[in-house]
């Protein structure tokens, strides 16, 4: 019996259960159905999305001290209680984003630590300093604007955790950015040195946005892939594109000029058509060598040690309250 196993003839090309799990799998996603934590998924596509939002949670995470920097500073009282609103909103988006990671069977202790030895990416744009009032008011108006162009279309992402935690999150973020715009709008409305801060703060965030979309898609590793299993619906190039075209108008409306020497409008095409963008810039940052790298992780580090006794002291009465829930069970 075993011998006329081993001699029946082996075709490569025949289908192995593995083959048709992974047509069954591929069939779900292009009839756009969601799928779920507990339906089967190729490995591979469990570890893109956990890599996708693991980077996007710890970005949310970073991304809340930049503009933590100014609460202190904020011109008034109005400003200050959005800014807090907002940058609690940001750590919101953390907490939904390491929770819809858990689902896919990664715990988010794990995922903290690869961020605080500096394993794990986040966004570049976090790597950047805010030197004035007016960087908050660009940070709402171009990296939210950013964030959402990037965020809508995750809402309709295959993974069903992953969509439905994008719908809230896109909705905050549409109020940041108009938060964000009303600001620079009052200060394009204001003295001439506020217009000069506003536009200084233009000058210094507008490549580094462009940057937030990921690199080129001819040097991007993961689009093709992630395209194909609809984590990501649209190229890299092509939402930088949509956001250049949707910010340019909203940059003349406010009397800025975006800097950018090459910048103009292709009538024919109904696109703004841009200068190259410094990928050397880019690198150097992923490479931990932005502006703030370094100050980032340290700020996160620090944040992580001080919470310590929290969560020990979390630890602990968890652990108490199953120690009676099992002794009255027990009784
Ligand atoms: N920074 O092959 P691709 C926010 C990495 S949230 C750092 O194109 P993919 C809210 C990429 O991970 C902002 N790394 O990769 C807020 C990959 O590295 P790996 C975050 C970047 O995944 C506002 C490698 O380069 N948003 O702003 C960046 O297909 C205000 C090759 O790239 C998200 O995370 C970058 N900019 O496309 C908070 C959205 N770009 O893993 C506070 C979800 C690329 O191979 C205040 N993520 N890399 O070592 C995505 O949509 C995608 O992951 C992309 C990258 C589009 C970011």
């Amino acid at each position: 019996m075993y011998t006329q196993a081993l001699d029946a003839p082996q075709t490569p090309s025949a289908p192995t259960d593995e083959d048709e799990r992974l047509e069954r799998f591929q069939a779900r996603i292009d009839a756009d159905e969601k799928i779920e934590p507990k339906d089967w998924m190729p490995e591979a596509y469990r570890q893109t999305l956990i890599r996708q939002i693991a980077q996007h949670a710890h970005s949310e995470i970073v991304g809340m001290l930049p503009e933590g920097n100014w609460i202190t500073r904020a011109p008034s009282l109005r400003r200050k209680a959005v800014l807090i609103a907002k940058v609690q909103d940001e750590g919101g988006h953390g907490m939904y984003l390491y929770s819809a990671a858990e689902t896919l069977g990664v715990a988010r202790g794990e995922l903290v630590a690869q961020l605080l030895i500096g394993r794990a990416k986040y966004s570049s744009i976090f790597n950047y300093p805010t030197l004035t009032w007016a960087d908050i008011g660009t940070i709402g108006w171009l990296v939210d604007g950013a964030a959402i162009m990037n965020q809508i279309p995750l809402c309709r992402c295959s993974y069903g955790p992953y969509a439905r935690a994008m719908v809230r999150i896109c909705k905050e973020e549409s109020f940041h950015q108009r938060q964000g715009y009303e600001l620079m709008l009052t200060l394009a409305r204001g003295s001439a040195e506020q217009r000069a801060m506003a536009q200084d703060a233009l000058n210094r965030w507008w490549w580094p946005s462009l940057m937030m979309f990921g690199p080129s898609d001819t040097d991007s590793v993961h689009t093709a892939q992630s395209m194909r299993w609809k984590i990501k619906r649209f190229t890299n190039d092509e939402l930088r594109q949509r956001f250049i075209d949707a910010t340019v108008p909203q940059a003349e409306y406010l009397g800025l000029t975006v800097p950018d020497p090459e910048l103009r409008f292709d009538a024919a095409a109904g696109h703004y058509v841009h200068g190259p963008i410094d990928w050397s810039e880019f690198h150097a940052v992923l490479k931990g060598d932005g502006p703030c790298n370094r100050e980032r992780l340290a700020a996160r580090r620090s944040a992580h040690e001080a919470g310590r006794w929290v969560r020990e002291a979390a630890a602990a009465y968890a652990e108490k309250h199953a120690g009676s829930a099992r002794a009255a069970q027990a009784g």
